[in-house]
């Protein structure tokens, strides 16, 4: 009787030890945009508010087709801080991902640090992230199962 009550304890210390996990602690992967892709006229910053919150060592797919007679041109860069993101200025942004890399199962980038990340398409000088609504911020929050 006595010893049922230690199985019956620590099984109810277990439940209670997994309930604890949260769910940060596995790391997910994002197809940007999921069905849409990474395109022009797609409202990202929408799609981050829906699929967020991300946590560190998430990772964000970017798909998208390599240039031909049909489609246009993306790519993936990534903005140095929120001005240059607002106003879509490349100057000092740092390209992630070429026109070819989207291409098949997609270009992956792993959020690794806890920063704010710019990203934007930088083709067109910066018209995909302007008139094209290519932009959106990424803040990953602490995996603390990572750490
Ligand atoms: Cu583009």
């Amino acid at each position: 009787m006595e010893a049922r009550g230690v199985v019956a304890a620590a099984a109810a210390a277990m439940l209670v030890l997994l309930a604890l996990v949260p769910e940060a602690c596995r790391a997910e992967q994002f197809i940007v945009g999921d069905a849409a892709r990474w395109t022009w006229g797609y409202n990202y910053t929408d799609w981050v508010v829906k699929k967020g919150p991300f946590f560190q060592n998430d990772s964000l797919v970017f798909r998208y087709d390599p240039p031909n007679a049909t489609t246009h041109a993306h790519s993936v860069y990534m903005m140095r801080n929120l001005a240059d993101y607002q106003s879509c200025n490349l100057n000092a942004s740092k390209l992630v991902a070429g026109v070819m890399q989207g291409a098949g199962s997609g270009f992956e980038f792993v959020l690794q640090k806890r920063k704010v990340h710019y990203f934007v398409c930088g083709e067109r000088g910066g018209i995909h992230c302007n008139a094209g609504q290519m932009k959106f911020i990424v803040k990953p929050k602490r995996s603390i199962c990572r750490d």
